[in-house]
């Protein structure tokens, strides 16, 4: 499905984006969510660097899927020992990209699957509310979560944020492949 897939540009600087292509959906979440291991599942090679040091990534990576759209992997937040310039660098480069990237259709938006939203989570939610991004929920992490305990959790966060929506729900394992189907499914449409 996704057979083609390049890491066209690693963007710094706000405003250096690549020329569109026909679709582009993006990737939010805390450092160590597990964005990277997410992309190179989806992907089924492995492109998308997993650190071991969080938070050094402050770049947005754009990797093309088929020559139709991109994937797009926005640096993550919530990490400690980062110091109030390098978060305002953060920001603004954010803040830019969802303000001016007219191509941008859609973010999946990837929280923990084991914890509750986190306050970093839900200023996420809520930035993207204000600019009138649509969005969806990936829950990462899904094996480490008991099979008895994931109706429960699923709905605990679900309940947690139907204050701010109603959204879609996709949880994942980047480890044992679970759930990533239907995501794939959900992406496809957008590459077609
Ligand atoms: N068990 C398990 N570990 C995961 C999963 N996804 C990511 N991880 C681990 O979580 C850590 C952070 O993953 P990474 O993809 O680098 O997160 P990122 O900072 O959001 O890009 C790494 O140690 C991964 O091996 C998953 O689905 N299951
Ligand atoms: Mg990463």
């Amino acid at each position: 499905m996704f057979n083609k897939v390049e890491l066209v540009k690693t963007v710094y600087k706000k405003g250096e984006y690549p020329s569109p292509l026909n679709a582009e959906i993006a990737f939010a979440g805390r450092s160590n969510v597990g964005k990277s291991s997410l992309l190179n599942k989806l992907f089924g090679i492995k492109i998308a660097k997993i650190s071991s040091n969080p938070g050094k990534t402050r770049s947005i990576n754009f990797y093309s899927v088929n020559n139709k759209g991109y994937l797009v992997d926005l640096p993550g937040y919530g990490f400690a020992n980062v110091s109030k310039e390098e978060k305002k660098k953060w920001a603004e480069l954010l803040e830019d990209y969802f303000v001016n990237r007219y191509s941008l259709q859609m973010i999946f938006l990837l929280i923990d699957h084991r914890h509750e939203p986190q306050k970093k989570d839900l200023e996420m939610i809520q930035w993207l509310r204000g600019l009138e991004i649509p969005f969806m929920i990936v829950l990462t992490k899904l094996d480490k979560v008991k099979k008895s305990e994931r109706q429960k959790k699923l709905r605990i966060i679900q309940s947690e944020l139907s204050k701010y929506g109603d959204y879609l729900y996709f949880p994942v394992s980047a480890k044992t492949g679970e759930g990533i189907g239907a995501l794939k499914n959900e992406i496809s449409k957008f590459l077609k």
